[in-house]
């Protein structure tokens, strides 16, 4: 195969930048068509873009023009897109999370297990951002000991229209994810506390929350989530192991001593941030369907993230911890 001809369900922004980085940045595939459930809009993207639209995101998978699909409609859209794309046999990436409720995602392990081939990768970028991957190695390299305790940051300039449950949900995810694979094992509890809310928040929003996870084997995390806190895109993740400490290094900026001060630009939002994670995952996305081999973040691991997230929005909502309750890793899923 020459070039992987994608095409793109859900036209919106990050549906947009992932049309651009392919077609202009990256090797091995091509958007050439997308649709939306707003035609009108689709059909200005393809034109921008010179992308075929299609009034119908199923007849767009359905096709024999496309090898591949992107999923970047609203969350709860994922679903029917990603079964359309098993059912066609087709390799599908969708943007996190898999689908908003677990029941659909195991919808989506079953109808994957029954295809019999592994074609779902869900949009965990962090797992492909450099400096996760050099804690990643740091930690399997056993030369500090075992890791005994995380403490996260993640924090937003701001985020309009934000809800309490998004923190978790929609930034906290994240975490969910990427420390779960760092750890490589799941989780046991769970618990989300509310400090001070900042007069930032707006309307019932609770912001910061902090969410507390211990593993399976009694790491103990605490991941710090405030979308409004009013000075840029502030990621950050310590692992205490038994002999060293390991930090997750910031992107480089040069430091600029000026005034009497000493000043280095922080990022302004995520798609600045973990740009270099979003152009490997795509990259390396491409590659393994062209290879025939899937090596990113499964379906089993999209399931994971949102019983987790669940639990922890149980956790909130009745301010108690949580015991996780999660069932063992099909064989299909087994590297
Ligand atoms: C957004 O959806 C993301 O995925 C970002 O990575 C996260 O930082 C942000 O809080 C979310 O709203």
């Amino acid at each position: 195969m020459k070039q992987l001809r994608i095409g793109l369900v859900g036209t919106g922004a990050i549906g947009r930048t992932h049309i651009e980085r392919i077609n202009q940045k990256l090797q091995g595939g091509r958007v050439i068509a997308c649709a939306d459930v707003n035609l009108d809009f689709c059909k200005t993207v393809a034109k921008n873009y010179e992308l075929h639209a299609y009034k119908c995101g199923e007849d767009m998978i359905a096709s024999n023009d496309i090898d591949a699909v992107i999923v970047t409609t609203l969350d709860p859209f994922h679903e029917q897109y990603v079964m359309a794309a098993i059912q066609y046999g087709k390799y599908v990436f969708c943007e996190k999370p898999l689908a908003p409720e677990p029941e659909a995602c195991k919808r989506i392990i079953e109808a994957e297990i029954a295809g019999g081939k592994h074609l779902v990768q869900v949009g965990f970028m962090r797992r492909y951002d450099p400096g996760y991957c050099q804690l990643k190695q740091l930690i399997e390299s056993g030369k500090y000991g075992l890791p005994l305790m995380l403490h996260c940051v993640h924090r937003n300039y701001d985020a309009p229209g934000f809800t309490t449950p998004m923190s978790v949900e929609n930034s906290m995810i994240h975490e969910i994810d990427v420390l779960r694979w760092l750890l490589n094992e799941n989780y046991a509890t769970v618990e989300v506390v509310f400090p001070k809310s900042t007069r930032h928040a707006e309307g019932d929003l609770r912001d910061p929350q902090i969410m507390y996870l211990t593993t399976e084997s009694g790491v103990r995390i605490d991941v710090e989530s405030f979308v409004n806190c009013r000075y840029g895109y502030d990621i950050k993740c310590e692992i205490v192991c038994e002999e060293g400490s390991l930090n997750l290094p910031e992107p480089p900026n040069a430091m600029v001593r000026t005034n009497n001060s000493r000043i280095t630009r922080i990022c302004h939002d995520w798609s600045e941030r973990f740009v270099d994670a979003y152009n490997i995952e795509f990259q390396e996305w491409i590659n393994s369907c062209k290879n025939g081999h899937l090596t990113g973040p499964s379906a089993w691991d999209g399931y994971v993230g949102q019983v987790t997230a669940k639990a922890a929005s149980k956790a909130r909502d009745t301010q108690s911890i949580v015991r996780m309750n999660l069932e063992s890793m099909p064989d299909f899923y087994k590297k």
